[in-house]
């Protein structure tokens, strides 16, 4: 691990050992060996697409659960695999793939409630206030169905047109009204509102004439209040659309206006060390911006790909490491700023270096209810489990809590970490979550467990 503070300690250790001094026993500073353990020293997750199909191929199975701790469904959350007919809704595409997620401690972003592709027959037909009343019925029934599941939503894909004008692509939702994106997302937030609502695009990595309309939207739901919480960057590139040399402050400026960035679909065509090389730059690119939350690839193998003639993953074939993924796993490792994804609106207690940890809360909230999300950074040495004490405003009842367990549910409540994100690296952090009815907690006090 080459993280500053690792590196530091590696190298003052070196030295006392040059010097013949001492050598204080310090924190473990092993590399991360693994694509998720390494983005989770950032505070950061690393997923992958996955196939339900491919689950019971266990070459593909190994990699993921070694690999990954965030997974999409490549297809099995779509219009067409989720409502095939109309108010008949279907889990059971998807089912294989929450329920691997479920018990390998991988988080789930939901591939994607509105788009005009992978419609359903009957959908794609319809026009005007039905199609628009179909569109809110499915999102608010398949974000129900997952209420509480889904770490983050594409609520609406692909809704911008390639031409260069900075338009809307024309589509038979977008002929329903201009206002078909906002009235998705208030749609999906009032259905889950654990769940972080993003908006998904390609051919928007880069500052272009799409991304600037892309980024006037998100102003202006920001300004009107809106709610979206994120831009999903697909970022799947080749020649023809190579990683752009803004790619970094793209993502900047769009975090800038207050919401989190994440790449959704990453992958890139080539090979050998000009692919790694690419693969380095992205993930270079997300660990400098403090709200890049995480890096998805579409696939694991190449073979596994949408694309797979230009070999654009991490994996080969037979499921080996490609140099990609090494330089990938290093530019991870080198680590960088740590994500300390605090909306504007909310009170944060500053870290304090000495303490074992610190907690600070995010409060999303509404009129008799709210969503904190809770980041845990420790202090100068790691830690090997924690908990986050709030006490809570008399009427608050915690309702329902992710990536952590409570005791007591209103008063003073106490969270302790999940199996999987109790170990924190020195400086380094990690998120959860709950949902309660009432008025949120505005700070948290943390202690090492
Ligand atoms: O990888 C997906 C492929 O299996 C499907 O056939 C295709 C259908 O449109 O969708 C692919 O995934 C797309 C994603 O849902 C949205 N962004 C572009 C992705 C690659 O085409």
């Amino acid at each position: 691990m080459t993280n500053p503070a690792r590196t530091a300690g590696v190298a003052a250790a070196a030295l006392a050992v040059a010097l013949g001094g001492v050598l204080v026993a310090t924190a473990s500073a092993e590399a991360a060996t693994t694509l998720g353990a390494s983005a989770a020293a950032t505070g950061r997750y690393f997923g992958t697409a996955v196939a339900a199909g491919k689950l019971s191929d266990s070459t593909y199975a190994g990699i993921l659960d070694r690999e990954f701790d965030m997974v999409t469904a490549e297809n099995e959350m779509k219009w067409d695999a989720t409502e095939p007919s109309q108010n008949s809704f279907s889990y059971s595409r998807a089912e294989p793939i929450v329920s691997h997620a479920r018990s390998h401690n991988q988080r789930i972003r939901g591939h994607a409630l509105a788009w005009h592709q992978q419609q359903p027959g009957w959908a794609q037909s319809m026009s005007g206030t039905a199609l628009r009343n179909a569109m809110v019925n499915h999102i608010t029934q398949v974000a129900t169905h997952y209420r509480g599941q889904i770490y983050a939503w594409d609520v609406v894909n692909e809704a911008f047109d390639d031409g260069g004008n900075g338009a809307r692509r024309d589509s038979n939702l977008q002929r329903t009204g201009n206002d078909w994106i906002e009235v998705a997302f208030r749609t999906a937030r009032a259905a889950d509102p654990s769940a972080k609502l993003c908006y998904n695009d390609y051919n928007t990595d880069g500052q272009n004439a799409k991304s600037n309309a892309v980024y006037a939207m998100v102003q202006d739901f920001k300004a009107r209040g809106v709610p979206i919480d994120c831009v999903g960057f697909q970022s799947h590139f080749n020649q023809a659309s190579p990683v752009p040399s803004d790619y970094q402050a793209n993502l900047q400026r769009f975090a800038n206006l207050g919401l989190d960035v994440q790449i959704t679909e990453l992958d890139i065509e080539g090979s050998g060390q000009a692919q790694a090389d690419n693969y380095a730059r992205v993930v270079r690119a997300c660990l400098a911006v403090t709200r890049c939350n995480g890096i998805t690839v579409w696939g694991i193998r190449d073979t596994d790909s949408w694309r797979a003639g230009g070999t654009p993953l991490l994996f080969d074939g037979n499921g080996n490491k490609k140099a990609a993924y090494t330089s990938t796993l290093n530019a991870l490792n080198a680590g960088g700023p740590v994500d300390p994804s605090t909306p504007p609106s909310s009170p944060s207690t500053p870290p304090d270096p000495t303490g074992a940890c610190t907690a600070t809360v995010s409060l999303n909230s509404w009129n008799g209810g709210f969503v904190a999300t809770v980041r845990v950074t420790a202090g100068g040495s790691a830690l090997s489990g924690w908990a986050v004490t709030v006490a809570l405003p008399s009427g608050a009842a915690v309702t329902n809590t992710w990536s952590a367990q409570n005791s007591g549910t209103t008063g003073t409540v106490r969270f302790t970490n999940a199996a999987y994100n109790g170990t924190v690296p020195a400086s380094g952090s990690t998120e959860f979550g709950f949902q309660g009815t009432g008025t949120g907690p505005s700070a948290a006090t943390c202690a090492a467990s």
